[in-house]
């Protein structure tokens, strides 16, 4: 199949998500066509069947604000006449689900009918899209979709809940490459970070205030009282510089290691023990999922789609959130129990095998196979 993917090209899950899908569907012989502002940053080297198709929005004096979705939708349509597209599936539905709706509008009167998969992902629904000034062109353009899907069963409740939904949201859920992240740790790297075999804990975010960084630096706090042991804080973000004052202040800045933005993150997981995720909504936490996938057992909240993926005393624990008590505890339990903890780490990757890449992607690809035989893009071309 041609494959158009479009999606954001940043450090984020959907992002993230979008690029894996596309390089495992190469893998598999399909051509994978990305859609985006910029080179998504887990694309990686050249691969024959992935192409890049770059939206650049030229600015103007009267624009104060470039019409990024209308040069979306115009390269979409180029693309798909160009590169003979068979669908397109669009990850995040701001404003990628309405840009598509544009796309397909124009292609229509060319006599292409080109199905349109919309992929939700989390904020687009249970912040963003819920705003009013959103929430009326999610709407539409989502029941607008050929197909929709939600990464967990939990967002695809949400947007049940709070809109006007005329179509069914089918679950499929967001996945890992487990052998990724199969790695043994870089003994140098680990003495660097805990040169008296201190214990890692570890937190990767986009550092925005839904992540509750502080959280982990109050959870950390009261585990280094009883537990010698570090921090790493991969990423960055709005919060970043409020957390760093925060470390400064609370006397734990000398076990606490900034990482920033990281793309082998699987280096990182591999030399830590726990990672803690007090997030006030995760839709799925693909990173948790990684975190797992390394056998890294999960400190995280109880919210959203976390405890579809996190399993309380199974695979980690989950707590309400904001109660840091609860998870420094449960962090000072675990580590201090050896067998418990060994078996942990083992159940954390059994149920990160749930969710390998080579049993969700098949998943993406039946849906593929379902849509095209709903509607054929090119039956009606003159
Ligand atoms: O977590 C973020 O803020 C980034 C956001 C994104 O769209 O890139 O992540 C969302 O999508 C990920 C991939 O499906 C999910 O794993 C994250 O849980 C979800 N974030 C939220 O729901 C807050």
């Amino acid at each position: 199949m041609n494959i158009g993917i479009v999606c954001y090209p940043t450090f984020g899950g959907s992002g993230v998500l979008a690029t894996e899908l596309g390089k495992a569907l190469a893998e598999k012989g399909h051509n994978i066509h990305f859609i985006a502002y910029q080179q998504p940053v887990r694309l990686g080297s050249f691969h024959t069947n992935i192409f890049y198709h770059e939206v650049s929005v030229p600015t103007y004096p009267l624009f104060d604000y470039p019409p990024y979705e209308t040069a979306l939708a115009s390269t979409m349509v180029d693309v798909i006449i160009n590169q003979k597209i068979d669908l397109l599936h669009v990850h995040y539905a701001i404003p990628h689900a309405s840009a598509a709706y544009m796309a397909r509008q124009i292609l229509l009167k060319e006599g292409i009918d080109i199905p349109v998969i919309t992929t939700l992902h989390g904020t687009d629904i249970t912040l963003v899209g819920r705003d009013k000034t959103y929430s009326p062109v999610v709407t539409f353009s989502m029941n607008e979709s050929t197909a929709i899907t939600a990464v967990s069963k939990n967002l695809r409740d949400e947007t049940y809940n709070h809109f006007k939904m005329e179509k069914e949201i089918e679950v499929i859920y967001n996945f890992v490459d487990a052998k990724r992240f199969n790695k043994k740790p870089v003994t140098p790297f680990k003495q660097v970070i805990a040169p008296n075999n201190e214990k890692i804990l570890m937190h990767a975010s986009n550092f925005r205030k839904i992540k509750r960084v502080s959280d982990v630096v109050h959870i950390f706090e009261k585990v280094n009282k009883v537990i010698p042991s570090k921090l790493l804080l991969v990423g960055d973000g709005p919060e970043r510089s409020a957390i760093e004052d925060l470390c400064r202040n609370t006397c734990v800045q000398s076990n606490v290691r900034f990482l920033g933005r990281q793309e082998q993150v699987e280096e990182i997981l591999a030399i830590s023990d726990l990672f803690v995720l007090p997030s006030e909504y995760e839709s799925f936490g693909l990173v948790a999922l990684e975190a797992m996938a390394a056998q890294v057992p999960v400190i995280s909240t109880n919210a959203g789609g976390l405890p579809e993926i996190n399993i309380n005393g199974v695979t980690g624990f989950t707590s309400n959130i904001g109660d840091i008590n609860d998870m420094s505890n449960n962090i000072i339990n675990i580590l201090s129990d050896e067998k418990a903890f060994a078996k942990m780490k083992k159940n954390a990757l059994a149920q990160a095998m749930k969710f390998d890449i080579h049993n969700i992607v098949p998943q993406y690809e039946d849906l593929y196979k379902r849509v095209l035989e709903k509607v054929a893009p090119y039956e009606t071309v003159k």
